[in-house]
């Protein structure tokens, strides 16, 4: 490779946080540093989970009654690390964590400004089959004057200063975004130990014709989602139908969705009213993510995921996000059954 091949001017997340916060001259570098953090929790559980598949491949040649244990185990030092990068990083009030009833409060940093809520390894089911699984947060400024209590981070999404996901698949992504920002996407390079801007200002399709639902569920479905998917598989005379994606773990499903764009739906049901997914770390975020994108994010009544505000830390929500033109036809079907 001839010198001129080598680009020298790297963009690692580090450098990235910097001139983010070289733009903000009010920035104290507090969040920089919970960022950075964050950072090496990502980097340790992408390791661990690596390491994992390969015990969940010898314990696929005989020993398969352990595997629920081992996935457990992932779960617990997901959830463990995570923790651990955010109460040392001493900018940390409060934690949400899908693996914690209850909410965490760090009272050794009681001048601590930031709420942060996450789920560990979401998608955890899937790991015995070695699919991608990965971790999502959401990052709030607390309030002034906050205690430092659960109310402080029941708050609608578009509170949140930050938010994004991993994905650990064939290799580790890091999808982030800041309030009124753009996305970006990084890749961890081992070689390094350090995540790369790959995908900077990334924007998703205004349409595509790709779906993305656990159609297991349809019976419980309400009429206007049945509706709307089966408009997309039987489409009026002359229309192609739609593709339809299901990794069921929802990092992979919505990284490809950002990237190639379609739509991923949980929606509420008559099985699940309020819906599966956590509002907190798993649909705001997103919701986030993708609008910062270009995108749209829904809940099952329609609302701006966003605007949704949890009544307790767990809550959960109905959710349709993805491409402008593809939430918008859910919005449309919607419309005729109001
Ligand atoms: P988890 O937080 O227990 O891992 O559950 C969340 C996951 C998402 O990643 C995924 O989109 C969804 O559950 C899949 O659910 P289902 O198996 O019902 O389709
Ligand atoms: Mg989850």
């Amino acid at each position: 490779v001839g010198h001129d091949q080598i680009n020298t001017e790297i963009v690692t997340l580090t450098r990235f946080l910097t001139e983010e916060q070289a733009k903000h001259k009010e920035a104290t570098g507090d969040f920089t540093l919970l960022c950075h953090a964050l950072q090496f929790a990502f980097k340790a559980i992408s390791h661990y989970i690596r390491r994992a598949t390969l015990v969940n491949l010898t314990g696929l040649a005989g020993t398969s009654n352990t595997t629920g244990d081992d996935q457990k185990k992932l779960d617990v030092i997901g959830n463990d690390l995570f923790i651990a990068a955010m109460r040392s990083c001493a900018r940390v009030r409060v934690l949400v964590s899908e693996e914690e009833e209850e909410c965490i409060i760090f009272d050794e940093w009681p001048h601590a400004r930031y709420a942060v809520a996450c789920d560990p390894i979401d998608g955890s089911s899937n790991l015995d089959a070695g699919v991608s699984v990965g971790t999502i947060f959401s990052i709030f400024k607390l309030a002034e004057g906050a205690k430092g209590t659960k109310e402080d981070i029941c708050l609608p999404g578009t509170e949140m200063v930050a938010s994004g996901f991993t994905m650990y698949g064939a290799s580790a992504q890091l999808v982030i975004t800041m309030k009124g920002g753009s996305v970006n996407g990084f890749t961890l390079d081992n070689n390094f130990g350090e995540f790369i801007l790959t995908h900077p200002n990334m924007r998703i399709p205004k349409k595509r014709a790709i779906y993305s639902v656990n159609e297991g569920n349809s019976l419980y479905w309400e009429e206007p989602v049945k509706e709307y998917v089966n408009s997309l598989k039987y489409p009026d005379e002359g229309g192609k139908p739609y593709s339809a994606r299901y990794i069921g773990s929802m990092v992979a499903d919505a990284y490809r969705t950002l990237l190639y764009g379609g739509i991923f739906a949980y929606p509420a049901d008559k099985k699940s009213p309020k819906g599966k997914l956590r509002i907190l770390y798993e649909c705001a975020p997103m919701a986030m993510v993708f609008e910062n994108a270009g995108g749209l994010a829904v809940d099952s009544h329609m609302r701006r995921m966003l605007e949704v505000v949890p009544q307790h830390i767990h809550d959960r929500s109905g959710i349709f996000m993805g491409s402008e033109q593809e939430v918008q036809k859910v919005i449309d079907v919607h419309q005729k059954y109001q």
